[in-house]
């Protein structure tokens, strides 16, 4: 999938979650995106393990630059998507 394609990818899911318009997800918002993306609730230690592998610098909310690098993983080469935990 081109770049191009993925910020659409991201866009779209922006446009759904970012429900106060802030520019980035914060924790009640991701768990949103979580339930609807898995179709599971996740428990709240699941959840954080998730939450903390999306947020790279620790900031507590996800911006577009650390969904971008979700994204990629799992819609390019690598199928397996960084929320099982695995180092
Ligand atoms: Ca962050």
């Amino acid at each position: 999938m081109e770049e191009q394609a993925m910020h659409s990818v991201i866009d779209n899911i922006w446009d759904t979650y970012d429900v106060d318009n802030s520019g980035a997800l914060d924790k009640e918002e991701a768990r949103k995106y979580i339930q609807d993306a898995t179709g599971d609730v996740p428990s709240q230690e699941v959840f954080d393990e998730m939450f903390s592998n999306f947020d790279k610098d620790n900031s507590g909310t996800i911006e577009r630059a650390e969904m971008l690098v979700f994204v990629k993983q799992l819609l390019g080469g690598d199928k397996k998507p960084p929320v099982e935990g695995e180092k």
